[in-house]
Parts: structure tokens; sequence; C-alpha cells
């Protein structure tokens, strides 16, 4: 491994010194106390558990952790930027990048995101009337993915080399080209890996809200929040397929000599696209589930109905579905031209149509209602025009020819904070003031819940509104320092003074938390006078609730339940639940994956490929240990839970393959991009009909025979169904064989992956058809086997079987557009 220690420096490096020393002492000491109260017992039952309850104070409690880790980081620029030309100590040699760039990548990716998760964990399940998430063992896999990719971000600077190309790692700046090093490794593997359980959250989130809903509790019957969430999962399951694949690409250019992004041949551009396809709809990601809590706070504390709720609902799939076609505004200054830059001037300005209905339905929700200024209720009350701040300084932005002069500038810092605080961090107050005495069973005590919201609004605006004016003014972003002459210094040191109210108002909200932790006063089921399901159930809920299930007949059913003077009418003929249990493999694979990502980062591949397939394994241990089996057949369930049951399953991997498709969209994108041109060799010189041909017939014969021992299956032929099975196996074989010799044979020519960048995109798009196809034939020994040895019940069986049939055909139909689009051209 390389960790280059021939630099180091004592005096350059001493924050990462004080760093260590700090973390050793506090490890230390937690290490005591937990020993000392006997806490372990506690920590294993988090750390295996699956309850989405603990799985979302998981998130919250790490969310809140790296808030004051990326907080520290702002109030280190603050005060590097307070007066002019300051050499504050830490910032020798580039460090200031290191220190924006991770600010920024850990308060979207690690605080705003696994706090509004934590939010939904808890929240949404008990809203809609579930008992949990629909997979809760995927839930806490998706946990620990995130977990071990944040810690893996958050290493980098222990090992001084953070990343340092910005949120936005817009290249070629982040190729290694520019920034040599693990540095911006880092942020690949550390965003992949948390990017991939952001986006299996979303899959479960989808499909306990779309499958998981009381009886009665139609669409337009749901609370916001549960609206909120549903419609940024789907966000999640596009956007970040999009982020992943260019993180994927940028990992070739990184590790493999491949240059999608820069060299000759290159497209630092592309990486703008793909960056701000995931990025714009990730800014909606982040606002519109504290769009979803503000709603629910405010109808509750102004003891109304929501005002316009279907408009509510239509306003969020809309900011949702046009959020996907803006992405060119934080490209006007590129060069696309008058003509894109119009059509995304205009889509983007139309955004504010439908936030705009949003804010008026807030005003009147609470116009006239019986308003209680709780502080979840200041929260809210204190995100209205603060919000409405950020969103007009974005309709702003969206004029190309102005955006012009404020691009890079200090002006579109002040935009996003006021975005991103103004309603993500304020709604994740709200929401966290709101429900915790649901999640915890205690609730925070108000008089210090207000000095944290008024120190903090105070703080926000002093901080945030005078970088407008130096963005007027002209001061660019990502700058470590300013001339006495530049005339941004008082704006500077405002925002300053407003950063460190803010870290003070935290100290308050931490205090609340310790105090509240240590109080023995707990609180009711209700103790807001709610109005919506989770209020039914006893704080903190236990694991067994909603057993009869509740009947919604209205929006706000307890609500109107209290108004009658009646309880919730119930019903035992609800659908099966979902099955949680405890397990240590979640957290083993997210180790694992951690160990692969590392040793990826350093170039230490055989380490790697040992830690990928470690993974494996372990994956294949987790379908083989199935739980489930046990607890259908303790439970007895009647046939037709278990066929509810495994729709549950078929729809989550259903979304699965969505991702998985957008990502081949891309991909294939790619190739497209890159194909035409110059390209030295050509492919129409590399390609040839035979090997083609033959791949294709072993491939595609393949879902022929997988249908054959379907129809075994499905007659009880079990001869002809491991016949089909085995004639599968072998064809995936054959193809996988084919893939190989191919792929040698341009090697021996000298066709590799670094040759140019049409052979990058192609190498990238087949090669991960052909992990796909490898990935299967470990699936169809698995699923085989455990039928064999292990005897699996017949129906559960099915459910492997089909979903796994559902794969391979993905796989094949894949395989066709790559004929289609990557060979056929050039062979014709
Ligand atoms: Fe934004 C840059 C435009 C909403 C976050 N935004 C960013 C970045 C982030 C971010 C993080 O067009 C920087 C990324 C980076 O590092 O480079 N943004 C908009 C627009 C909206 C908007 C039009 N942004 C958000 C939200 C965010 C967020 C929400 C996070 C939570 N944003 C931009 C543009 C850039 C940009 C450019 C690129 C700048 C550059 O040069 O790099 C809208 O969704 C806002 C709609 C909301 C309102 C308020 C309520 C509406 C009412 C109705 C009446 C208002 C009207 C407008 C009719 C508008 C009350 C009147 C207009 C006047 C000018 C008075
Ligand atoms: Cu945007």
């Amino acid at each position: 491994m390389t960790i280059d220690l021939s630099n180091f420096n004592l005096y350059q490096n001493s924050d990462v010194i004080v760093a260590w020393v700090f973390s050793l002492i506090i490890g230390a000491g937690l290490f005591y106390y937990l020993t000392k109260k006997k806490k372990w017992g506690l920590i294993i039952d988090y750390i295996t558990t699956t309850n989405h309850r603990k799985i979302g104070i998981m998130y919250l409690l790490s969310g809140v952790i790296f808030f004051f880790r990326g907080g520290i980081d702002a109030l280190l620029i603050r005060t590097q930027l307070a007066a002019p030309q300051l050499d504050f100590w830490v910032f020798q040699q580039d460090k200031y990048n290191g220190l924006f760039t991770t600010h920024g990548t850990i308060m979207i990716f690690f605080v705003a995101m696994p706090l509004l998760i934590g939010l939904m964990n808890v929240v949404v399940p008990l809203q809609i009337g579930a008992k949990d998430l629909a997979f809760p063992i995927m839930n806490s896999v998706s946990f620990w993915l995130f977990f071990s990719g944040a810690v893996l971000f958050n290493v980098s600077f222990f090992l001084a080399s953070p990343a340092n190309a910005g949120w936005t790692a817009y290249t070629p700046l982040s190729t290694d080209t520019f920034t040599a090093g693990p540095g911006n490794s880092f942020y690949i593997f550390g965003i992949q890996l948390s990017g991939i359980g952001t986006m299996l959250t979303a899959i479960n989130m989808l499909i306990t809200i779309i499958r998981f809903r009381a009886p009665g509790m139609k669409w337009f019957r749901m609370p916001l929040f549960a609206w909120s969430t549903l419609i940024t999962s789907v966000l999640i399951v596009i956007a970040f397929s999009a982020l992943s694949v260019a993180l994927y690409l940028l990992m070739f250019d990184r590790l493999f000599d491949t240059s999608f992004f820069g060299g000759d041949q290159g497209n630092p551009v592309y990486w703008q696209h793909l960056f701000w396809i995931f990025g714009h709809p990730e800014v909606y990601v982040l606002a519109i589930p504290a769009f979803g809590i503000f709603s629910d706070v405010i109808s509750n504390f102004s003891k109304k109905i929501i005002f316009g709720y279907s408009s509510m609902v239509l306003s969020i799939i809309l900011i949702g579905f046009l959020g996907f076609m803006v992405w060119v505004h934080h490209m006007f200054t590129v060069g696309l031209g008058p003509f894109v830059n119009t059509f995304f001037a205009i889509s983007t300005m139309m955004i504010a149509i439908p936030t705009g209905i949003k804010v008026f339905n807030w005003l009147f929700t609470i116009k006239g209602g019986r308003i209680q200024l709780t502080v979840p209720m200041l929260f809210a009350i204190g995100f209205i025009p603060s919000f409405v701040m950020g969103g007009v300084t974005g309709v702003m932005l969206s004029i190309p020819a102005a955006d012009f002069q404020f691009h890079d500038s200090y002006f579109v810092v002040g935009h996003f904070h006021y975005t991103i605080l103004g309603a993500t961090v304020l709604g994740i107050f709200a929401g966290i003031y709101y429900w915790y005495p649901k999640i915890i069973g205690k609730q925070l005590h108000e008089g210090l819940g207000k000095w944290h919201f008024w120190l903090f609004i105070i703080g926000f605006h002093l901080t945030f509104l005078p970088m407008h004016f130096s963005g007027l003014q002209g001061m660019p972003r990502r700058v470590y320092t300013y001339l006495p002459e530049d005339g941004v210094f008082l704006f500077n040191a405002i925002s300053t003074i407003g950063a460190f109210m803010m870290g003070i108002a935290m100290l308050f909200f931490a205090w609340n938390i310790y105090r509240t932790h240590r109080s023995e006063q707990h609180v009711t089921a209700d103790p807001w006078d709610g109005r919506t399901l989770e209020w039914t159930v006893p704080s903190p809920p236990p694991e067994d609730i909603f057993t009869p299930a509740p009947v919604v007949e209205s929006l706000d059913p307890l609500w109107n339940a209290k108004e009658n003077k009646q309880s919730i009418t119930t019903t035992s003929n609800s659908r099966p639940d979902p099955v949680s249990t405890t397990s240590f493999l979640p957290v083993i694979l997210a180790v694992i994956l951690f160990l692969f990502c590392f040793t990826m980062i350093y170039k230490w591949f055989i380490a790697s490929i040992f830690f990928g397939l470690a993974a494996l394994v372990t994956l294949i241990f987790f379908s083989w240990q199935d739980k489930r089996i046990e607890i259908y057949q303790k439970k007895n369930l009647k046939k037709e839970d278990l066929r509810t049951l495994l729709k549950d399953k078929r729809l989550g991997f259903f979304w699965y393959l969505v991702i998985d498709a957008t990502m081949f969209i891309i991909l294939f994108a790619t190739y497209f991009l890159f194909t035409p041109g110059g390209n030295d060799p050509h492919p129409s010189e590399v390609f040839e009909a035979r090997s083609l041909i033959i791949a294709s017939i072993f491939l595609l014969t393949s879902s022929l025979t997988l249908y054959i021992s379907e129809k075994g299956m499905a007659t009880n032929n079990y001869k002809k169904f491991n016949i089909g099975i085995l004639l599968t196996f072998i064809l995936g074989l054959l193809f996988i064989g084919s893939s190989v010799h191919e792929f040698y044979k341009y090697w021996q020519e000298g066709y590799t992956i670094s040759t140019n960048v049409f052979l990058s995109s192609f190498y990238v798009l087949v090669g991960y058809h052909a992990a796909h196809v490898l990935f299967g034939l470990g699936w169809i020994c698995q699923v085989y086997f455990q039928r064999k040895v292990k005897k699996i019940p017949d129906f559960l069986y099915y459910e492997k079987h089909t979903i796994f049939q559902y794969y391979w055909h993905f796989v094949d139909v894949i395989w066709i557009l790559i004929i289609v689009i990557v060979y056929l051209p050039y062979l014709l």
C-alpha cells in the first residue's frame, strides 16, 4: 500500500495530528463509558437490528455526528474568511480546497440525506399504519452501506488526503492528471458505497408506501410526509443511478488510465451533465421531504386540515418531474448556446409555480388556525420567508444572462444555503422536535428548543444574507482569501459572526438532547394532539403495533376520531407484515465492502479482489441463511399471504431493474458520445462478427432454457426443470468464456481499455454486462443448491426462481441492445 509519508511535515499536518489525538481520546472515552455502563449489549442490539425505528435512530445519530464534523469545517472556513488576507494555521498548501470539499460533500450526502432518511425510517411506516418497512433486512444493509461510505469518506482526512475538487468534483480537476493521490478517490468510493445504500432505501420506501398502507388509506388520504417520501424515492432511484454511473466512469479515469473526462479525447463537460442530471434532482431530494414535514407540522399546530391537500400532492409530483428537466441551469456559462440555455431557463422558472402553490397553501393553512407556537411550528414559520428568499434568488439565477454574472460567485453560495438550510435543515429540526417523542418516548425541552431556533435562524440570516452582496461585489466561491480593497470585508465579517451563532445554537440542541436523555419524563402516545396514525401508537412504539389494523377513512383519521369522540375502527383482516429479524450479516457485508473500496483507492488490487470475493460469499450466505423460511413456517401463513409477500418482492425487484436500466441507458449514451470521430482504432477495425454471433447464440438460448425450467417447475416436472437450469448455467458459462476469449484477443492486438475513448466506453459497458452474467451464474447455483440441499418449500423456491428469471431475461434484453447499438452499426 502506498501511504506516502515522505512529504510528511509536522507543521503542515498539525491539524491531522490534532484530529487523530482528539479522535483517539474520544474513542477511548467512549469505550470506557460503554464498558462501565455495560452498554455493549445495547450496541449489539442496534448493530444487528432490522427494526425501522432503531435504524432510523442510527441514521439520525450519525447525521448529527457528521453535522458536527461538517459544521467544524464550516467554522474553519468562516474563520479563514473573516478578514482579508488571513493566514490561519490549517491553511498551508491547498488545504482550503480540501476543507470546502469535505464540508459540502459531508453536509449533502452524510448529513442532510441521513437525517431525512432517518425521519422517513421512523415515521413513514407509522404514518401509513405499517409495522415496518417492506424489507427490514435490506433496510439494515442500506444503513450499514451508507454508514461505511460516510466513514470511508471521513477517513481520508485522517490520512492527510481529503478530497479536494469540490462537492461537484468537476473534471478534469478531479481526474488523476490534476489531483493525483487518493484524495478524490475517497470521494468516488465513499459516495458510491453510501449511494447504493440510499438507492436500496428508496426501493424500500417505495414498496412500503405502495403496498403496506393501512386498509382504507387511499392515495389521497396519505399524510404529506409519506407522499413526499414516495416522490423523493422515485427521484433517488433515477438521480442516484446517474451519479453512480458518473462515479463509475470517473473511477476508471482515476484508477485505470481511461480518459472519459480528461485528456485529448475526453469530455470534461460530460461530467457536468452527468453530475447535474443527478445534482439537480438531488436538491429536490433534499427539499421535498422537508416540504412534507412542514405540511404535517403546520397542519398539526394550526389545528386545521392542510389547505389544498390535492394541489400539495400534485405540486410535489410536478416539482419532482420538472426537477429532471432543468439541470443545465448549473451549466449556463459552459457555452451550450442560446437555444439550450433558453429552454432550461424556462423549465427552471416553471418550478417556481408548483413551489409557489405550496407556499401559499402553507400560508392559507396557518391563516385562521388556532396556532400553537411550539418549537416545531417555530421552525416551520421560520422556514417560509427564509426559503422564499432562497427560491427567489434561484429564479434570478435561472436567467442565463444574469447567471453569467452570478455564476461561481458568492451569490450562488447565498442562494443554495438559503434553500438548503431554509428548507432542508429547518425541516429536519422541525421534524426532529415534532417526532422526538415518538422516536424516543421523551419530549425535547421547549425552552432550550426556542434558544436553538432563535439563535439558529438569526445566525443563519446573518451568515448568508451578506453573501449575496459579497457575490454581487464580485467575490468568487472557493477562494481562500481576498484583498482589503475588494470591498467584501464587512460582508465576510458579518457572515463569520452569524456562522458562530449557528454553532452556538447547535450546542443548545446538543444540550437539549443530552438533558432529555437524562430526564425520566415519558410522554403519552399523542403529546401534540396529533392528526395522523403515528400518534395512535405508544411512544416509542413497540415492535408489535397496528394489530388489529386501523381502518383509515379520511386524511386525518386520528383527528376526526377525536372530534367524533370515537376511537379509530380496526380490522383483523389485513395483509401479512414484513419479517423483522436480527442479523450480523449487513454490518459484515458493509465492513467487507469498506475494505474493498479502501484497497481500491490505494490501488491494492490483489486485496480488492479478495474482498470483492468475500463480499460475494457474504451475499451467498445471506440468501442461504434466509430466515424467512422458519418464520413463515412458524407463523403458518396462508397461501394468499404468501402470494402477497411474493408480490412485494417482485415489485421491489422491478425498481431495482429501473435502477439498473437507467445505468445501462447512460452507459449506452456514453458509448454513443465517444464512438464517432477520429478514434484509432475505429470500431469497425476491432469488432468481428464471428465471436459476436457465437456469444449471442449462447446467451439468447439460455433465456429459452430458463423458460423451460420454469415450465417444468410449474408442472411439477422436476426433470425438465433440472435440465433447464443446468443448460442455462452451461450456456451462461459459455457466454462468459466467449467474452473472455474476445477480450483476450483484443488485448493481444493492443486494444485495451485505455487505448482510446471508444474502447474505454466499449469495455465499461460490455464489461458491466458481463459482470451481470457472472453474477447471475453465481445466483443460479445458489438458487439451485438451496433447493437441493436445504429442501426449501416450493413456494419460496418459486419466488427465488421467478426473481432470478426476471434478472436473467433483463440481462438478455440488455445484450440484444448491445448487439444493436454497440456492434451492429460497425459490422454491417
Ligand atoms: Fe438552486 C444552484 C435555480 C431551488 C440548491 N441550487 C444551486 C446550488 C444548490 C442549489 C446546492 O438557475 C449550487 C450547486 C453548486 O454547488 O454549484 N434553485 C433554482 C431555482 C429554484 C431553486 C429556480 N436550489 C433550489 C432548492 C435547493 C437548491 C430547493 C436545495 C434544497 N439554483 C438555481 C440556479 C443555480 C442553482 C440557476 C445555478 C447557479 C450557478 O450559476 O451555478 C426553484 O426551485 C425555487 C422555487 C421557489 C421559489 C419561492 C417560492 C415561490 C413563490 C412564488 C412566487 C415567486 C415568483 C418568482 C413568481 C421561487 C412565493 C419571482 C422572481 C423574482 C426574481 C422576484
Ligand atoms: Cu439546480
